[in-house]
């Protein structure tokens, strides 16, 4: 297959999900597409079956507000026609569904049928697209997309809850790769990090607002209260600064790194003992995936989507958002405990592989085909 995918290229979430799909789509050969305003972030590399075709916008001085999703538009009906695509894959719904909703309208006048198949990451649905702003065209585009998936059960419920969705929605969940998210030996940056061998506890967000990274904060210290541990917090964002202040607020500064982004996450993970996601809202948590790719059991809320990731008494405990006593509780029982550590890393590994990429890709195919023999009917 030609295959069209729109993302955001930034590092996580919904950007990292279109990248890694479509690298395993060109793996299985399949030639592959990608379109954006930047190179994606895991797009580092060359193959024969990868393509990245950038979206340019004119400064035209009237702009106050560069017209993105038109430019996009104008990209989609280009690519599809010089790179002949077979269907549009589509990441987030703003404003990447409603581009592609409006570039199928306007290749069906060239007489091109292109099916477009919309992925809904979370955000999308539960902060931005619920807002009056956005709604009308986020059930339109939804609505008139060809294939409708989400990457969790809650986030379908969600959808269906808060639109007037006329369409079936497929549940398809966020994958791992294990041919790059496996625990790795890494014992000179553990005593690096760790030096008297104390746990390590690992927080991987983009410092918004929803992933509450004050609370990790807050349960860390109490952490410290009671017994030795390191904590270290990767990525970066608008939340960053304060948590660094509420660090030094709470006289853990010496036990905390802050990394900022790294492209390597699966060799800082493989040195860790626990993960905390502390988030208000998460329509899947695909950090905590990850983390637990690499053997590392996660104390979590039980927002959204994470319970159907990280499983309660299992792969790690699951509280409340914002019950920081709680959660507090949670990671000492582990800590505390190494033969039940020991078994809730090993339980962690066993219920990501029931994510392995080599299980969710051949159901993207599945919806693909599908998209392509009901625009021949
Ligand atoms: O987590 C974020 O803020 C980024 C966001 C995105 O759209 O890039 O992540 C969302 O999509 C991820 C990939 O499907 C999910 O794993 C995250 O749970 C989801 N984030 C939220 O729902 C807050």
């Amino acid at each position: 297959m030609n295959i069209g995918i729109v993302c955001y290229p930034t590092f996580g979430g919904s950007g990292v999900v279109a990248t890694e799909l479509g690298k395993a789509l060109a793996r299985q050969n399949h030639k592959v597409h990608f379109i954006s305003y930047q190179q994606p972030a895991r797009l580092d590399f060359f193959s024969e079956n990868l393509f990245y075709h950038e979206v340019m916008i004119s400064k035209y001085p009237l702009f106050d507000f560069p017209p993105y999703e038109t430019a996009l538009t104008s990209k989609l009906v280009d690519v599809v026609q010089f790179e002949k695509l077979d269907l549009l894959h589509v990441h987030y719904a703003i404003p990447h569904a409603s581009a592609a909703v409006l570039a199928k309208q306007i290749l069906r006048q060239k007489g091109i049928n292109i099916p477009v198949i919309t992925t809904l990451h979370g955000t999308d649905i539960t902060l931005v697209g619920k807002d009056k702003t956005f709604e009308p065209v986020v059930t339109y585009s939804i609505n008139e997309s060809d294939i409708v998936t989400t990457v969790s059960q809650s986030l379908k419920e969600e959808t269906y809850e808060h639109f007037a969705i006329t369409k079936d929605i497929a549940v398809v969940p966020n994958f791992i790769d294990f041919e790059r998210f496996a625990k790795k030996k890494k014992d000179h940056f553990r005593k690096a990090i760790s030096p008297f061998d104390e746990p390590i506890i690992a927080h991987t967000s983009n410092f918004r607002k929803v992933k509450r990274v004050e609370d990790v904060m807050h349960i860390f210290g109490k952490i410290l209260e009671t017994r030795p541990a390191k904590l270290l917090m990767i990525g970066d964002g608008p939340e960053r600064a304060n948590a660094e202040q509420l660090s030094r607020e709470l006289n853990t500064c010496d036990h905390v790194r802050f990394l900022g982004k790294q492209e390597a996450i699966e060799e800082i993970l493989s040195v860790c003992d626990l993960f905390l996601l502390t988030s208000e809202n998460e329509s899947f948590g695909l950090a905590a995936l990850e983390a637990m790719a690499c053997e590392v059991p996660v104390i979590s809320t039980n927002a959204g989507g994470i319970p159907e990731v990280n499983i309660q008494g299992v792969t790690g405990f699951l509280r409340n958002v914002g019950d920081v006593e709680g959660m507090a509780e949670d990671a000492l029982k582990l800590l505390n405990d190494p033969a039940m550590l020991k078994q809730f890393k090993h339980n962690a590994l066993k219920q990501a592989r029931n994510f392995d990429i080599i299980n969710i890709l051949p159901q993207y195919i599945d919806l693909y085909n599908q998209a392509l023999e009901s625009i021949q009917i």
